[in-house]
């Protein structure tokens, strides 16, 4: 059958991939390689993003360094992605923060729903000292955090009907990442929250094994979930940064010239494609519509219930984050 064959195929670019991985450090050419693992696709920012790394990267040293791009969960998903770099078997990634939150505890704190609100929130958070403690925060854990990429606010996509208000999410099985507070979100929406590797989601839409899913727009359009989800709402529920980071292993390898000149790069293509995300949001809004997707809002008194309706996600989690830290991030994101 074709799901057959889509599993053979994937199982055949996962070895290929792992040959590929188990290649020498160094190319042909005597360049040092920096094996780079995305869980996204080439069509994704993600992708663009390490792309223009690889391009400035280039620029800046005369193509002492040979980038390589494993795309599409090659090398696996998100959370052997992370196993690889801990064990020094590949270099870089850019990764939502809530699988690496399974690591770094610290990170948790992206996970509560409707935190950061909008994209001026976002900035100010991230771009503080606070933000740059929770890049520093993975030297902990054998990673080393480069810069905060934006992936966008996650909405909600589904095969079963227009969701615009509390009730529309009852009963609906969601596809959440795996990770406690985004299934406890859903499950006080009333929906059944059924968490799962990102590399299955695709298939498991289109079996309808779930009904739904949450992703930013780029993601939605970048793995083709428009093709198996008719309904899309601009919930705007999370807001999971992306992290571009490289392993200790990697990092403590560098010269320190080289150290500077990774993380400029680092930095340079993090802005250049949250730029570029913001900029292409409405784009992938119309481009969604055209391909058959019903876009639904939820009004500002219908959010409000919504929000009301997770609250208690708080209480139940505010003992697993670091109180403290917690504090630091509210003052941020009411500063005005
Ligand atoms: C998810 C995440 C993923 C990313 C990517 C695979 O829904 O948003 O898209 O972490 O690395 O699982």
């Amino acid at each position: 059958t074709i799901e057959e064959i889509a599993d053979n195929s994937r199982i055949l670019s996962r070895l290929a991939g792992e040959l590929h991985q188990s290649l020498l450090h160094f190319s042909l050419s005597g360049k040092r390689m920096i094996r780079v693992a995305l869980g996204l696709s080439e069509t994704s920012p993600a992708y663009i993003a390490m792309k223009k790394f690889a391009d400035l990267l280039a620029r800046q040293t005369d193509g002492c360094f040979d980038v390589k791009i494993f795309h599409s969960s090659q090398l696996g998903d998100d959370a052997e992605i992370l196993d690889k770099l801990r064990n020094g078997s590949l270099d870089m990634t850019l990764i939502s923060s809530t699988p690496v939150a399974a690591i770094a505890k610290e990170l948790m704190l992206f996970d509560f729903p409707f935190l950061l609100k909008d994209e001026q929130v976002v900035d100010r958070v991230l771009e503080s000292p606070f933000g740059k403690s929770m890049l520093d925060v993975l030297d902990k854990y054998g990673l080393h955090g480069l810069a905060f990429v934006e992936n966008g606010f996650r909405d909600l996509t589904n095969s079963r009907r227009e969701i615009s208000k509390l009730e529309d999410f009852q009963g609906l099985k969601i596809r959440t990442m795996v990770n406690p507070i985004h299934m406890e979100t859903f499950r006080l929406l009333g929906a059944e929250p059924v968490p799962m590797v990102f590399g299955e989601l695709y298939s498991a839409l289109s079996r309808q094994v779930v009904d739904g899913q949450e992703n930013p727009l780029s993601t939605i359009i970048s793995s083709n979930f428009y093709e198996v989800q008719k309904y899309l709402t601009i919930s705007h529920h999370v807001y999971t940064p992306f992290i571009m980071m490289c392993s200790t292993s990697f990092w403590d390898n560098l010269n320190d010239a080289d150290k500077q000149v990774i993380a400029q790069a680092a930095r340079e293509s993090a802005l250049y494609i949250t730029e570029y995300n913001r900029k292409l949001e409405q784009q992938l809004l119309g481009d969604l519509e055209s391909k058959g997707m019903r876009i639904s809002r939820i009004e500002d008194g219908e959010l409000k219930r919504i929000q009301q309706a997770v609250q208690p996600v708080f209480d139940k989690f505010k003992n697993e984050v670091d109180a403290k830290l917690m504090d630091e991030l509210m003052s941020i994101i009411n500063k005005r």
